[in-house]
C-alpha cells in the first residue's frame, strides 16, 4: 500500500524530516518546485508540516482539499493563516513548551554575551592582541533590571534565571499577571524606561508588528540593551540600526531578523552588537523533542485523533 502524502512546505529539521518519511510520501516544497505536478498532487495531501518561520496562506490552503492538519515545528506560527485553516477543517498545531528552557537558556547567553561583551573579547584573544592590554569594561549583569517584553511560557522562563541573577524583573504583556509577583507596565515605552536590559519574547505578527519603535529604543536609552529572541518583525529594524548607529541605545543581542537569513549590512559593522541565526532552540535535544512533538501531531491529525498540542486559535481536532 502506498505511503499517505504529506506536503513539506519548508525546508524541514532532518529529524522532523526523517520521522515523517518512515510513515508518509513527503513532498518537499512541490508546490514552489514543480507547480504543474503540484496540481496533480494537491488532492492527494493529507498533512501539511511546516516550520516556525512558514508563511502559508489561504490561497494554498485552498488548494488542498483533503489536507486534515498542519503541523508546525516550532511554537511561533505567525506566517499560518490558521483563521483560513480552521475554515477549510485543516487543524493546526505547534510546538510548545518542549524548547520553552533553551530559548530562555540562549535569551540568557545573549544578554550576559552583550553586557560583557564575550564575542569581541574572545575575538580580541584569537587576534593575539591581548598583550595590548585590557579589553573594554562591560557592563554589570547581576542586580541590574530586567524588562520582558512577554511574559508568557519563555518569558516566565527567562525570569526565572534572572531571579537567579539577582536581576529585579519586570515585564509588559497584553495582561497583567498579579501572580507572578513581578511589575507589570501597559505598555513596551513604559517598561523600557525603568530597566538595563529589554527582552522580546512575544509571538510575531499583525498584533506585535514594531512593538519596539523608535519611542520605545527612546525610552530604553543610552545605558540600555535590546534582546530580541521572538521574531524579527516585532522590532522596526530600521529604527534600531538607527539607535545603535548613535548611541541612542547601549547595544542589542539579536537571534532573530526581519528578513531572514538576511542581516540589514549596517549591523554587521557595529561592534556594540551580537547576531545569532535563529538558533535559540537549536540543541540536539530539542529538535529531537520538537521532532517527536510534531511528527505525533501530524499522526493524530491525520488519523482524526486527539491532537496533542493544538495552536489555541485552532477550533478543530478532537
Ligand atoms: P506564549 O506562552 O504564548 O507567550 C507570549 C507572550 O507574549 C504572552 O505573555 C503574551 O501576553 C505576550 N504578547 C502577545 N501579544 C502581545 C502584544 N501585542 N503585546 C505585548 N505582549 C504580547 O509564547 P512562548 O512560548 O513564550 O513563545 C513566544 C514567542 O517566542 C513565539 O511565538 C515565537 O515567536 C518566539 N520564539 C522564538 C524562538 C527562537 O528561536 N528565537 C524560539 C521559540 C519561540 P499575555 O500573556 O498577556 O497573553
Ligand atoms: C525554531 C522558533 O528555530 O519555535 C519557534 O517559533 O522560531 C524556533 O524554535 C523554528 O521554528 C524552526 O524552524
Amino acid at each position: 500500500m502506498s505511503k499517505p502524502d504529506v506536503l513539506a512546505v519548508a525546508k524541514l529539521h532532518p529529524f522532523y524530516l526523517k520521522a515523517l518519511q518512515s510513515v508518509y510520501a513527503v513532498h518537499e516544497r512541490t508546490h514552489l518546485t514543480d507547480p504543474a505536478a503540484f496540481v496533480e498532487l494537491a488532492p492527494r495531501i493529507v498533512g501539511i508540516a511546516a516550520s516556525g518561520e512558514s508563511v502559508v496562506t489561504s490561497e494554498l490552503l485552498a488548494q488542498l482539499p483533503n489536507a486534515r492538519v498542519l503541523s508546525v515545528f516550532g511554537v511561533g506560527y505567525d506566517g499560518i493563516d490558521v483563521s483560513a485553516a480552521n475554515a477549510l477543517g485543516i487543524a493546526v498545531t505547534h510546538t510548545p513548551d518542549v524548547l520553552t528552557e533553551d530559548v530562555a537558556d540562549l535569551a540568557l547567553g545573549l544578554l550576559l554575551s552583550v553586557a560583557r561583551r564575550i564575542p569581541q573579547a574572545d575575538s580580541y584573544v584569537r587576534a593575539g592582541r591581548w598583550p595590548e592590554g585590557p579589553v573594554e569594561l562591560g557592563q554589570k549583569v547581576s542586580g541590574a533590571r530586567l524588562g520582558l517584553v512577554g511574559l508568557g511560557r519563555i518569558g516566565q522562563a527567562i525570569a526565572r534565571r534572572a531571579s537567579a541573577f539577582g536581576m529585579k524583573v519586570a515585564y509588559t504583556a497584553r495582561n497583567a499577571k498579579p501572580d507572578s509577583g513581578y511589575d507589570f507596565y501597559p505598555t513596551a515605552a513604559a517598561l523600557a524606561a525603568q530597566v538595563d536590559f529589554l527582552v522580546v519574547i512575544t509571538p510575531g505578527g499583525a498584533s506585535t508588528q514594531h512593538l519596539i519603535n523608535a519611542d520605545v529604543l527612546a525610552a530604553l536609552g543610552p545605558k540600555a540593551y535590546l534582546i530580541n529572541v521572538a521574531r524579527g518583525s516585532v522590532v522596526d529594524e530600521t529604527a534600531l540600526v538607527k539607535a545603535l548607529q548613535t548611541g541612542q541605545i547601549a547595544g542589542a543581542a539579536l537571534d532573530v531578523f526581519a528578513h531572514e537569513p538576511n542581516v540589514p549590512a549596517e549591523l554587521l559593522h557595529l561592534t556594540n552588537v551580537v547576531l545569532t541565526p535563529h538558533m535559540a532552540s537549536a540543541t540536539v535535544q530539542t529538535r529531537q523533542a520538537m521532532a517527536d512533538l510534531a511528527f505525533a501531531n501530524m499522526q493524530a491529525g491525520i488519523a482524526g485523533q486527539k491532537l496533542l498540542t493544538p495552536v489555541p486559535e485552532c477550533t478543530l481536532g478532537a
